[in-house]
C-alpha cells in the first residue's frame, strides 16, 4: 500500500521570475477573455484574442445520445462465463501496489460478494503534479498524466508471485463502483504484462482504457482477450489517466471500490481475419441508398438463397438465389439485392445467418452527417458542452513577441485534448466542401450546422496566424485547466513558428472560405483571403523548386506528395476566390511538381501503377499509416480539371486521376474481393530497408518492462515481422507486393481507416472527372465497409450502426459518430478490430471525423443537371426506375446519382450523372449529338479508335490524348437524323510501359465525353 502525496502549497518555492511572468500573462490575459464575450471581429482584419461568437451559440446545443442497445460491449457484458478463475476476490491482502499519487485500502462499505472490496483513490486535479510541472517560462506544461510509469502516474498492480498461465481464459472480468462525482468524464484502464511477450509491429497491446463509467452503481468492465500472449502473466495493472478536472465546481476526488477481479472463458469476438463469423452477415448498417448497388456477404455454407424481410412486419419481401465466391481470402456467399430499391426497413436472412434492420431511403448518407457533426461539436475546445465539460481552456495562451492570445478553441485533436493545426485547416477544408453541397442538395439547415461547425475552426485559424507567415500550430494542452486566468495552472505556449506545411493547410481552408462565403458574408470573406494570402506568400519563399530527396517523416509531418498536393489544390482555391490569373499559373506549375510524383508506368508492380512517391527524386513511396493524406494529389488535379477546361495540359491531369483510379483503385481493389477495399499501398521489397521515422516516445516508454513494451522491440523482431507483413501482401512481382493495410513499423501508431478514407476521397474524385458512376459507387462500398460491410459485421463509428465498441477516449466521452483511426492488421493483411479501446488505432480523433465529413460531401449527393429543352423528356433511373419529367425550356433539376435513359422526340441516350456531378445539357432534336468509341484493333505502338456519333446538326469532336498522338484530332462533323456516322483515328503510342488514354469530347463539353484506355502490353490481372 502507498500513500498520496499530495496538498503542496503553491506559493512555496515559486520563483519570483515566474511570478512577473504570470503576472504578465494574467493581465493580457483577463483583457482577452472579455473580448471573447464579445464581438469576435471587432479588430478588422486583425485577428480576435479569444473564442468568438461569430461561430455561432457555443455551447447550446444537445449532444446526440447513443442506443447502447446497439453497442457491443453491452452483448459481451451479458456472456455467461464457462469457466472462472478468481484473481482477487478482495477478501484477503494481495500484493497490491500502488503509485505515489493513489491511496489503496480495503474498505467494508460495499461489495460485490463476501465482505469487502479494494479502494482505490486519486485526485483528478493533482496539486503537487500543477506546481511542479512547469515550462522554462514558469507557466504550467499543460500535460495531462496519460502514461503509466511517469511521476504522477496514479496506478495500481497486482503483483503475482510467480507468472501465471491465463492460456486457458480469454477474458478478464471486473467490477467497479464509481463513487458519485463532479466529474462526468471517467475512463479506467486495464492492463497486464506477460512476460517475454513481443511488442514488434504486429503485436496487440495489453492496454485497454474503459470510459464513460456510470457514477453511483457497479460498473462491470470486461475485457476479452482472445489474441494475447498470456501464458506468463506477471502483473496486472489498473491505470488512471489524470487530466485535471472538466467542470469547475466539484470535489476533484476519484474514488473507486473494486472487486471480483477474474479470468474467465467465454465465446469471445472474432478480432481478426477475412472470414464472415457464422450467423452473422456483412452488411451496410447505416443502409443503402435506392439508387445503389446493395451488396451484403455472409459465410459460404452451401446456402442458395436468401430472403429480404420486412423489419416491421417480419413478412419475406423477396427471395434471391446467393453467388458463392471462393478466393483466397475466404469462402463466401454473395447477397445482391441491388434490384430492390423500395424505401423501408428490412433485414436480410440467409439461412442461420441475419442481419439487424437497415433502410433503404434517401437519408442514409444525410443521418451520417449529422453524426458526423455532433462529434465534431463534442470535440470542440473553448466553450462549455453540456454534460462533458465547461468552457474549456481559454486559460492556454500563446504568445509572440509580447502578444498574447487564448489557444483554446477550434477541436480537440483527440483523447489527448491537445490540437494539431493541419488537421482542424483539414476539417474546415472538408466541412466547407460538405457546406456547399448541402446547399446544392437543397438542405439549408444541415448546410447551416456544417457551416457553423466550420466557422468554429475559422475563428481559431484566424486566432493562431500572426505576421510574416508565422503561425501557432499545435495546441500542446492535455489537462483540463480550470478555465480562469491568472491561476496556478494557465499555459502560456511559445511555440509561434514558420511551418510551411502547416501554412499550406492553413492557406487551403481560409481561401476555400473565402471562396464559399463571398456572397454571404463579404467583409469576412475578404479578412479570409488576407489571411490566406499571408500564409501563401510565405510558403512560396520554402520551393523555389522542389526538394530532391526524402527523410522519413514523423506521424504528424506531411510528405512532399502531400505539400504540393495541397499546394495545388490551396493555388486553385485562391484562384477561385479571387480570380487573379498569377494564381491559376501557380497552380499549373505545381501541378507539373505533382505529375512528377506519381509513377505512371507499369514495371514491376504487375497492373498496378498511378501511386505516388513522397519525393520529387521518386526515392521513397508514399506509405501511410497513421495520416493519411492520399486525396490531396487527386483533389488538386479535379480542381485543376474544372477550373482551366481547355488548358494544354488538360489531359496530363485527367490521366492522373485515371491512372490512379483506374490501375490502383479499381483494379487493387480485387486483392481485397469480395469485400473490394482499397488498397494502402505498393511496397517494393528494397523499401523495407528505408530508416523508419524516429518514435521517441516509443523508445522512451519501451526502457521499463510494462504492457506495452514488455520487451523492448529489437531491430530484427521489427524486421522480420515487416518481412512477413510485406510477404503476406498480395504479389505483383518478386520484387513487390500491394499492402491492403499499412504496413506498421511500430506496434503503437496504427489506424487503418483515417488512412483509408483520404483514398476513398481521392477514389471519389477521379468517379467525379471521369463521369464513372461505377468509380462512385466503389467509393460507397469503402465507407460501408466503415459502418458494418467488414468481416466483423461491426460498425467502427460509434452510436452509428450495430455492434459499434467504445473508442479510446479517456479526457472526452464516446460521441456519436465518433471515430477512431480504425482497423488494425496483425497477420494475414487481413483487418483486425480487437475488443480493446487503446491508442491510437482506437482513438477518436477529429481527423478521421474529417475523413468521413469529406467523402460525405459528396458520396449520394444529387448531381445537377441544367440546360434547355426543344421538346418534353424523360429521363429514368436505371436502377429505380424513377422517372423525372423535363418540359420544354430552360431547366435547372437535382437528379439521384446514377445511370439514366433518356428519352424524348427523336433523342435517345444512355447518361450518367455521378454524385455531386454537374451537368449541362442541350435537349433538342435539331442539335443533339450521342457519341460511342471504341478500340478498333491494335498492332505494335499502334491502336486504332473507333468512333460512332449519332444525332443531328453541326458539332465539333476532339480526342484529347494522354501517351499518344495521331493526326486531325479536331474534327467538325455534320449529323443526320437516323444516319450513324463513324470517324476512325489511328493513335502512336508514345510510352510502351504507360497506359495510354484517349478522350473524345464532343463540343468542348467534358461531362459528355467518351473514354478509351488501355496498355500495349498484356497485363495479369491480381488474383
Ligand atoms: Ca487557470
Amino acid at each position: 500500500m502507498a500513500a498520496t502525496g499530495m496538498g503542496v502549497d503553491m506559493n512555496s518555492e515559486f520563483p519570483q521570475a515566474r511570478r512577473e511572468f504570470l503576472k504578465g500573462t494574467v493581465a493580457a490575459g483577463a483583457t482577452t477573455a472579455l473580448a471573447g464575450t464579445g464581438s469576435a471581429w471587432a479588430t478588422g482584419a486583425r485577428a480576435s484574442a479569444a473564442p468568438g461568437r461569430a461561430a455561432g451559440e457555443a455551447g447550446s446545443r444537445e449532444l446526440l445520445r447513443p442506443d447502447l442497445t446497439r453497442a457491443l460491449d453491452v452483448r459481451c457484458r451479458a456472456k455467461v462465463a464457462q469457466a472462472v478463475r478468481i484473481l482477487d476476490d478482495m477478501e484477503s491482502d494481495q500484493h497490491w501496489v500502488a503509485s505515489p499519487a493513489v491511496a489503496l485500502s480495503y474498505s467494508s462499505e460495499r461489495a460485490r460478494s463476501g465482505t469487502r472490496s479494494l479502494r482505490f483513490q486519486t485526485h483528478q486535479r493533482n496539486a503537487a503534479y500543477l506546481h511542479d510541472s512547469r515550462q522554462k517560462n514558469g507557466s504550467f506544461t499543460g500535460a495531462g498524466v496519460l502514461f503509466d510509469g511517469t511521476p504522477y502516474s496514479a496506478s495500481a498492480r497486482l503483483k503475482f508471485g510467480a507468472p501465471q498461465d491465463w492460456s486457458g481464459f480469454n477474458r478478464i472480468s471486473l467490477w467497479c463502483y464509481l463513487h458519485p462525482t463532479a466529474n462526468p468524464i471517467t475512463s479506467l484502464s486495464l492492463q497486464f504484462l506477460c512476460e517475454d511477450a513481443a511488442a514488434g509491429p504486429t503485436d496487440p497491446v495489453a492496454v485497454h482504457y474503459v470510459a464513460d463509467l456510470k457514477p453511483g452503481e457497479w460498473n462491470h468492465l470486461t475485457w476479452e482477450i482472445p489474441e494475447y500472449r498470456r501464458d506468463r502473466v506477471s502483473e496486472f495493472v489498473l491505470f488512471q489517466p489524470l487530466f485535471g478536472l472538466p467542470v469547475r465546481d466539484g470535489d476533484d476526488t476519484l474514488t473507486y471500490d473494486l472487486d471480483e477481479l477474474q479470468l474467465e472463458q467465454v465465446d469471445v469476438e472474432v478480432v481478426s481475419g477475412w472470414a464472415i463469423p457464422p450467423g452473422k452477415i456483412s452488411y451496410s448498417h447505416v443502409g443503402y441508398l435506392p439508387g445503389d448497388p446493395k451488396i451484403a456477404l455472409c459465410a459460404d455454407q452451401g446456402q442458395a438463397f436468401f430472403d429480404l424481410i420486412d423489419a416491421a412486419t417480419g413478412r419475406v419481401l423477396a427471395h434471391w438465389p446467393t453467388r458463392p465466391i471462393t478466393n483466397e481470402r475466404g469462402h463466401y456467399r454473395l447477397l445482391d439485392f441491388s434490384a430492390f430499391s423500395t424505401p423501408g426497413l428490412y433485414r436480410l436472412r440467409c439461412a442461420e445467418a441475419a442481419s439487424e434492420a437497415f433502410p433503404i431511403d434517401d437519408r442514409v448518407w444525410r443521418r451520417l452527417i449529422e453524426q458526423t457533426l455532433n462529434a465534431f461539436y463534442g470535440l470542440r475546445c473553448g466553450c462549455a458542452i453540456a454534460g462533458v465539460h465547461d468552457a474549456c481552456h481559454l486559460d492556454v495562451f500563446v504568445t509572440y513577441r509580447g502578444e498574447r492570445r487564448v489557444l483554446g478553441g477550434g477541436w480537440h485533436d483527440a483523447a489527448n485534448l491537445t490540437q494539431g493545426a493541419g488537421r482542424t485547416h483539414l476539417s474546415i477544408y472538408a466541412l466547407l466542401q460538405l457546406y456547399e453541397r448541402l446547399c446544392a442538395a437543397d438542405d439549408p439547415a444541415l448546410a447551416a450546422r456544417a457551416l457553423e461547425e466550420a466557422r468554429w475552426g475559422l475563428d481559431w485559424s484566424l486566432r493562431m496566424q500572426f505576421a510574416g507567415g508565422l503561425r501557432c500550430n499545435q495546441g500542446m494542452y492535455a489537462y483540463y485547466t480550470d478555465g480562469i486566468v491568472g491561476t496556478d495552472d494557465d499555459v502560456v505556449q511559445e511555440n509561434v513558428v514558420d511551418d510551411p506545411f502547416q501554412n499550406i493547410l492553413a492557406a487551403l481552408a481560409t481561401s476555400a472560405a473565402a471562396r464559399v462565403l463571398r456572397a454571404t458574408d463579404r467583409p469576412f470573406s475578404a479578412q479570409l483571403l488576407q489571411a490566406a494570402a499571408a500564409d501563401y506568400s510565405s510558403v512560396l519563399t520554402h520551393y523555389p523548386e522542389p526538394p530532391g530527396s526524402a527523410e522519413p517523416i514523423g506521424i504528424n509531418q506531411g510528405s512532399w506528395r502531400d505539400r504540393v498536393g495541397y499546394l495545388t489544390l490551396t493555388a486553385v482555391e485562391l484562384f477561385r476566390a479571387s480570380g487573379r490569373q498569377a494564381y491559376a499559373a501557380d497552380a499549373v506549375r505545381f501541378g507539373r511538381w505533382l505529375l512528377d510524383v506519381q509513377e505512371q508506368r507499369i514495371t514491376a508492380t504487375g497492373p498496378i501503377t498511378g501511386y505516388f512517391y513522397e519525393d520529387a527524386g521518386r526515392t521513397r513511396l508514399v506509405h501511410e499509416f497513421h495520416n493519411g493524406f492520399e486525396e490531396s494529389g487527386l483533389l488538386a488535379f479535379k480542381a485543376l480539371c474544372e477550373v482551366l477546361p481547355g488548358h494544354p495540359e488538360w489531359m496530363r491531369w485527367y490521366a492522373a486521376l485515371l491512372l490512379h483510379s483506374e490501375y490502383f483503385c479499381r483494379e487493387g481493389s480485387r486483392a481485397a474481393a469480395p469485400f473490394d477495399i482499397l488498397p494502402s499501398a505498393v511496397w517494393r521489397l528494397a523499401d523495407l530497408d528505408h530508416p523508419d521515422p524516429e518514435d521517441p516516445m516509443g523508445r522512451r516508454l519501451a526502457a521499463v518492462a510494462n504492457p506495452l513494451f514488455p520487451t523492448p522491440p529489437t531491430p530484427d523482431l521489427v524486421a522480420a515481422q515487416k518481412r512477413a507483413m510485406y510477404e503476406a501482401g498480395t504479389r505483383l512481382s518478386d520484387q513487390a507486393r500491394l499492402r491492403i493495410f499499412p504496413l506498421w513499423p511500430n506496434h503503437i501508431q496504427h489506424g487503418a481507416t483515417t488512412v483509408h478514407l483520404g483514398k476513398t476521397a481521392a477514389l471519389m474524385a477521379a468517379a467525379q472527372v471521369r463521369h464513372r458512376r461505377d468509380l462512385a459507387e466503389l467509393a460507397a462500398r469503402q465507407l460501408q465497409w466503415v459502418v458494418g460491410a467488414n468481416p466483423f459485421s461491426r460498425s467502427l463509428i460509434y452510436g452509428v450502426g450495430y455492434d459499434f465498441w467504445q473508442n479510446f477516449t479517456v479526457s472526452l466521452p464516446n460521441l456519436v459518430g465518433g471515430l477512431s483511426l480504425g482497423f488494425n492488421s496483425y497477420e494475414g493483411d487481413a483487418p483486425a478490430w480487437g475488443n480493446n479501446a487503446v491508442f491510437p488505432y482506437k482513438e477518436m480523433w477529429v481527423f478521421s471525423s474529417c475523413r468521413v465529413a469529406l467523402n460525405l460531401a459528396q458520396l449520394g449527393m444529387p448531381a445537377r443537371v441544367k440546360g434547355h429543352a426543344a421538346t418534353n423528356v424523360t429521363l429514368t433511373h436505371q436502377r429505380t426506375q424513377a422517372v423525372t419529367r423535363i418540359r420544354p425550356g430552360r431547366f435547372d433539376i437535382q437528379v439521384s446519382p446514377g445511370e439514366y435513359a433518356l428519352s424524348g422526340t427523336s433523342i435517345e441516350a444512355a447518361l450518367t450523372f455521378v454524385d455531386g456531378g454537374s451537368y449541362t445539357l442541350v435537349l433538342d432534336p435539331r442539335e443533339f449529338m450521342t457519341i460511342d468509341l471504341q478500340q478498333k484493333s491494335a498492332g505494335g505502338a499502334a491502336v486504332t479508335l473507333k468512333l460512332t456519333a449519332r444525332g443531328s446538326g453541326h458539332h465539333e469532336l476532339e480526342l484529347r490524348l494522354f501517351n499518344a498522338s495521331c493526326d486531325s484530332p479536331r474534327r467538325p462533323v455534320r449529323l443526320k437524323r437516323g444516319v450513324p456516322l463513324e470517324l476512325e483515328w489511328t493513335l502512336n503510342v508514345l510510352d510502351p510501359h504507360k497506359p495510354w488514354v484517349a478522350l473524345a469530347v464532343p463540343d468542348s463539353e467534358p461531362t459528355r465525353a467518351r473514354e478509351v484506355l488501355g496498355t500495349l502490353q498484356e497485363l495479369a490481372g491480381l488474383s
